[in-house]
């Protein structure tokens, strides 16, 4: 046994590879996940690979170690104490206070730094750490990586200029655990062909509405792709203002440009279902539907009087709503004959929806009768609709912590469905004529990302 293998199969019962079905931060799925934070548990084994590490850069000449945040952070901190190099800590995020550093340590401008990253895969989240500590003074020329996807990371790099040595390839991991009985023969194989056909930056072509109409099975979902084509929109109003009166205005300015007016019922000081009535009637004139945005989020009994009773009576008029899947598939299921949106990934800032969560809240949506679509704010490998809130032509953010990206950003980047559009509409001194201007822009931003 060599001594790489002997690391690998004492590390593997620390969870460093987990079989299953895992969406990356890129969307697409994946047989595998790597993760090396549980490495930490065990002093020898960090040391060991730290060693490793600093081994296979023992020609490069650097003046400081960074880790890059969180797994690589306690491997570039043994590095330092076993070389007795200086460490620098790397932010995820600036503090918004204070000095407002990326950087935590003492360092000049123009020293070399050794970044140390667990895994690299497509390469692009490392370059947007590169320039954030390039941004700061430091020269970097080399990355030390304990785990190449082999999915073109290294090359993209190596393109830019950047010399990146890595530890292992995944293709040796998973050799190395069947050799020693960790992994069975179809497991090798599936991992394997993911391997193959998958590169992380898979670029996958995008359905047109046509395409998807003639796709989903859902009535509403079907029904909203129609109404898309028809009016060549893919916008949706959110119309959160207090008052009756102004929400009705707000409909009748903007229902001819959009494909769904989203509501939030609760926040209305003056609700009635005769406010419904009238809504009802524009939306039939103008052809759009009516989405409430209640986020339900209970266990299915609960979840259902809040649907079917109370004086909201949103079962009665709403063509979608919006839920949190966090009650589990069963409490989706009791949203009878309507569209049921799920929240998947908030746009607010410091959300607790991650990528575990992601995965897992994809996952309960796509078993849960019913459910039409997704709100997230990043691509997703699914079939369901994708709904994106958070799109502002003006602004980057609020004061409350939600963030903006512009229609572009979500139809290309994103390859979403719909554009979720509040205060960019309501809030302007003209909604009728900004909500034809989001209509074009988002129609032009879905014609170019086909
Ligand atoms: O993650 C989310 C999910 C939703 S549904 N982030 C959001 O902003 N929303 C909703 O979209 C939010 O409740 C609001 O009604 C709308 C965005 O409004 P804006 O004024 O920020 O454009």
């Amino acid at each position: 046994m060599t001594p790489k293998e002997d690391f690998l199969l004492k590390s593997f019962p620390y969870g460093i590879v987990k079989f299953g079905n895992f969406i990356l931060k890129s969307g697409v799925e994946s047989p595998f996940y790597i993760d090396l934070r549980s490495l930490a548990s065990s002093p020898q084994l960090l040391k060991t690979l730290s060693n490793n590490l600093l081994n296979l850069i023992d020609h490069v000449p650097f003046d400081l170690i960074c880790g890059v945040p969180y797994a690589a952070l306690p491997m570039g901190t043994t590095m330092s104490l076993e070389s007795g190099l200086p460490l620098i800590i790397k932010r995820k995020e600036n503090k918004g206070y204070g000095t407002k550093k990326m950087l935590e340590g003492i360092f000049e401008k123009g020293q070399n730094c050794l970044l140390v990253e667990d895994v690299i895969t497509s390469g692009k989240s490392l370059i947007e750490t590169i320039e954030e500590v390039e941004r700061e003074g430091l020269v970097i020329t080399d990355i030390v990586v304990v785990l190449d996807r082999e999915q073109g990371g290294k090359e993209l790099l190596k393109s830019k200029g950047y010399n990146v040595h890595t530890l292992f390839t995944i293709n040796e991991v998973i050799d190395t655990l069947h050799k020693y009985n960790k992994l069975e023969d179809g497991q090798v194989e599936k991992i394997k062909a993911f391997l193959q056909s998958t590169p992380e930056v898979k670029p996958t072509k995008r359905l047109s509405y046509k395409e998807k109409e003639a796709a989903t099975t859902h009535s509403v979902g079907k029904k909203l792709l129609q109404i898309a084509q028809e009016k060549q929109s893919n916008l949706i109003c959110s119309a959160d203002l207090t008052k009756a009166s102004e929400i009705v205005d707000l409909a009748s300015k903007v229902g001819d440009n959009i494909v769904a007016l989203k509501l939030h019922v609760d926040i209305i000081e003056d609700f009635s279902l005769q406010m419904i009535s009238q809504l009802q009637e524009l939306a039939a004139e103008k052809k759009f539907l009516l989405f409430e945005d209640r986020k339900f989020a209970d266990i299915g009994n609960t979840a259902s009087l809040q649907f079917n009773q109370g004086i909201h009576q949103i079962s009665s008029w709403a063509d979608m709503i919006t839920a949190h899947p966090i009650g589990g598939e069963q409490s989706l299921e009791v949203f009878k004959n309507i569209g049921v949106v799920t929240i998947v990934e908030m746009s607010s800032k410091g959300a607790l929806t991650d990528n575990h969560y992601v995965t897992k809240a994809l996952e309960v949506s796509e078993n849960a009768q019913g459910v039409m679509g997704v709100v997230a704010q990043r691509k997703i490998a699914s079939n369901l609709l994708l709904f994106t809130p958070g799109v502002n032509l003006a602004s980057k953010n609020d004061t409350k912590g939600q963030q903006y990206n512009t229609p572009e950003y979500v139809f290309k980047e994103l390859a979403t469905d719909f554009m979720i559009v509040g205060r960019g509409i309501y809030q302007s001194s003209d909604p009728q004529k900004i909500a034809r201007e989001y209509q074009q822009e988002g129609w032009s931003a879905y014609l170019n990302s086909l």
